[in-house]
């Protein structure tokens, strides 16, 4: 019997990416509390959030300290724009912030309420930089197959999910895709540095393809994360940076989720030694718990805007939102004052590394565990050894993911690949706790594809 609210539910609402009629067939399941790293259902189910809600979650829930920052700045200053020639104390002091954790020269900040209105944003201003340099036919921008970079049309023209190229198009004309560097799916008889090489190397193709003069930026998740956490290979983005110099290319990251210490460090740049022109990020910026995300530019971009006498006509009503602002700030604040990043790359990172194999590395069903920091992808394989897939009718990340939730986590199944991204306050017991729970729901899985006439 549905609940009222999953009645109501069913009848009003669209979900995003979601069969609409089968959810509203079965209802949806209704989160009704969290603390911690823990969700509760309207059944009274605990639930531990391996996914941090959506990557975002990173200080756990029930941060009273956000909550109260948004509550004073409502009640002082609860909106007012950045347009026309007006800042306000969230904003700017917010921008500081974001500079004094970006690397390099990324020292101006640009907001956005969104991962995909960033995205917008970079997109429109690394062409709009080609185009004041004199240069506007230097537009095309590379991307890779299987990044993910928002869903408007923007960051749908440029990311390279199959699934949404096929809908709501026609698509942004000068985007190029280029291979993605998964070498576990895709490396085939190469070594992990090899590979990660070619990989990289099809960028050089695909300028010299279209024409050097001719390309304005490349973009990159610095891991692909809702591709499946495709942890590129240590050759990959020294490669690419390279490249992207040879040609005099801008080089994006886009770390709406590598960003705030998923990785170990502030940005998954630094992690893996990329020193780009621009980047986006988001979710971590507020930890979640209220809409926003930033631009940071860096010198060359900013320089060559504040040296051309025209506005940059790009903006959205709620850049720098006076509230949410504010809890960003408190979000960097307490990042700081208690040292997550470091833990995050020290302590809890490796720990859950190292567990998350020793629990699920030697189970039939997993063929290769990649991660770093706390951020993972387990890809699930009929026969590991041969790295035989499922056949196709049998839908294993489902099958698992339905599992994970039914007995109490929160894995995210990205085709075969099962995910997990929790909150950066997680303890070792709690990691120990989910691991445990990882491995149990993949016996059930294992029962479950045996059931199917599966031979494993
Ligand atoms: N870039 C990256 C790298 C992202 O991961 C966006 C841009 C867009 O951000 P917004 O805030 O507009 O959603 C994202 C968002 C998933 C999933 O299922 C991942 C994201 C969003 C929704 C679902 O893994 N990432």
């Amino acid at each position: 019997m549905a609940s009222p609210l999953q009645q109501l539910d069913a009848k009003h609402h669209l979900h995003p990416f979601t069969n609409t009629g089968s959810l509203n067939n079965k209802g949806a399941r209704v989160i009704t509390k969290a603390d911690g790293v823990y969700l509760w259902d309207e059944q009274g189910n605990k639930i531990i959030d391996g996914m941090a809600g959506l990557w975002c979650v990173n200080l756990g829930y029930g941060r009273k300290e956000l909550a109260d920052v948004a509550y004073q700045q409502m009640n002082e200053l609860p909106y007012y724009n950045t347009f026309f020639q007006t800042t306000h104390g969230p904003a700017a002091k917010l921008a500081e912030a974001i500079a004094s954790v970006t690397p390099g020269d990324l020292n101006r900040i640009f907001f956005a309420g969104s991962g995909s209105e960033a995205i917008d944003t970079l997109m429109r201003l690394a062409r709009h930089y080609w185009a004041i340099q004199g240069k506007p036919y230097r537009n095309i921008l590379i991307a890779r197959e299987n990044a993910y970079h928002g869903s408007t049309l923007g960051g749908t023209s440029l990311g390279g999910m199959s699934g949404m190229h096929k809908q709501g198009g026609p698509l942004i004309p000068n985007i190029a895709h280029i291979r993605q560097p998964y070498w576990y799916g895709e490396g085939g008889d190469l070594s992990e540095e090899e590979f990660g090489l070619q990989a990289a190397q099809a960028l050089e193709e695909k300028i010299l393809e279209v024409g050097p003069d001719n390309v304005a930026a490349f973009f990159g998740e610095p891991i692909q994360g809702a591709g499946g956490v495709i942890v590129p290979p240590s050759t990959y983005w020294p490669e690419i940076q390279r490249i992207c110099r040879k040609y005099d290319i801008l080089l994006v990251a886009d770390e709406v989720i590598c960003g705030f210490g998923r990785t170990g460090n502030w940005f998954g740049s630094q992690t893996y030694g990329i020193e780009p022109d621009m980047m986006s990020m988001a979710k971590g910026l507020s930890s979640g718990y209220v809409p926003i995300a930033a631009v940071a530019v860096g010198d060359r971009v900013a320089n060559a805007l504040a040296a051309h006498d025209e506005d940059f006509n790009h903006g959205y009503t709620y850049s720098g939102h006076p509230v949410a602002a504010a809890v960003a700030l408190k979000t960097i604040d307490i990042m700081k004052d208690e040292g997550i990043v470091e833990r995050v790359g020290n302590d809890i990172g490796p720990y859950f590394q190292k567990t998350l194999r020793e629990s699920l590395a030697d189970h039939p069903l997993v063929g290769h565990i990649d991660g770093i920091g706390l951020v993972a992808g387990v890809a699930l394989m009929m026969d590991k050894a041969s790295k035989t897939p499922f056949p196709s009718h049998v839908d294993i990340g489902t099958i698992c993911r339905d599992h994970c939730f039914n007995n109490g986590l929160i894995m995210r199944a990205t085709g075969t690949r099962m995910l997990l991204s929790p909150p950066l306050v997680i303890s070792h017991e709690e990691v120990n706790e989910m691991c445990e729970k990882a491995r149990h729901c993949f016996d059930l899985t294992l029962e479950s594809v045996r059931k199917l006439g599966v031979e494993i």
